[in-house]
């Protein structure tokens, strides 16, 4: 994909794979379900969770083949979200990796089935792809995760939110649920699979939660400030909704999103150089146009 950093270009060729071995990519595979779920994991995407997966990994000393299935179990995760995120009873939304969006081409109802079929694979996998202990801890890190302190909460505090005012804490709250936990997930996921410290492990969740809501602050930007074609998605879609930008404005909702970006360097200045792309990686969420 063109746009992201070109380092990006060593580890999607990994995840692709990865995702094609565990969700067919045929779009005439005979069950509708499973059409369903290649269409959306295997639609253009940008990888982020899974690159930083494997960068967090790498740089506590693990190997990148070892992480490379707990990063296609994050982007299945991802995927399953985006496709319950875009259903008319959330967000409504007709357009998502540059495509309809998955219940416009499928069905509401196998949309849904095929975003439990993507998370009932993600388990899977972590108890196939990895010895008992480590399995059963990224199992719970990405159960914690989905569940009602991280996308699962975020998403209702969303959804109920979206007809009154909120509180910019609480606009903070639904995102580090909708999407910065997920991040965390992703890191932490990395340094597990690398059998990393506590310390280590402390450092990239904290990096990547702040990451996280720094590029969902920049998603709102986009969503004002960015097109279709760059974004894959349909544009002006929050106008009616809170964001960051109608909290704090265009030039404040920039400022801070590379403040967190700070933030977030900051928890890796123990690593020091070694810690280089994820740097880059934080440098990209603050500028990104898709
Ligand atoms: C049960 C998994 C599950 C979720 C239920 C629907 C829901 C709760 C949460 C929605 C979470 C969500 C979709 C947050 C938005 C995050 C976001 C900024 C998505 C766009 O991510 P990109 O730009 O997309 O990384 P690509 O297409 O590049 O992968």
């Amino acid at each position: 994909m063109t746009g992201v950093p070109a380092f990006f270009a060593d580890y999607h060729g990994a995840v692709d794979a990865e995702l094609r071995r565990t969700v067919s990519p045929a779009a005439d595979a005979a069950d509708p379900v499973t059409r369903s779920m290649g269409y959306t994991v295997h639609a253009p995407s940008k990888r982020v969770r899974a690159v930083l997966v494997l960068l967090s990994a790498e740089l506590c000393g693990g190997a990148v083949r070892r992480a490379v299935p707990a990063a296609a179990v994050v982007e299945l995760i991802h995927a399953s979200s985006l496709i319950l995120d875009d259903l008319p009873s959330m967000d409504d939304a007709p357009l998502r990796r540059g495509r309809p969006a998955n219940h416009l081409e499928f069905g509401e109802a196998i949309a849904i089935l095929a975003a439990f079929g993507l998370l009932n694979l993600a388990f899977g996998k972590l108890a196939r792809e990895y010895e008992p202990p480590v399995a059963a801890q990224l199992a719970v890190l990405m159960s914690e995760a989905i569940g009602t302190d991280g996308l699962i909460g975020g998403q209702a505090a969303d959804l109920l939110g979206s007809d009154q005012p909120i509180s910019f804490d609480v606009l903070e709250r639904i995102h580090r649920g909708k999407t910065g936990a997920l991040f965390g997930a992703a890191s932490t996921a990395g340094a597990v699979t690398a059998g990393a410290g506590t310390d280590a492990i402390g450092a990239l969740s904290a990096f990547a939660k702040n990451l996280g809501l720094a590029f969902q602050i920049v998603d709102d930007l986009l969503d004002v400030e960015g097109t279709v074609a760059e974004t894959g998605k349909a544009i002006r879609a929050d106008a009616r909704k809170t964001t960051f930008v109608s909290f704090s404005g265009v030039a404040g909702a920039r400022q801070l999103a590379a403040e967190l970006c700070d933030t977030a360097n900051l928890a890796l200045t123990p690593f020091g150089k070694r810690a280089d792309r994820l740097r880059e990686l934080s440098a990209f969420v603050a500028e990104r146009r898709l």
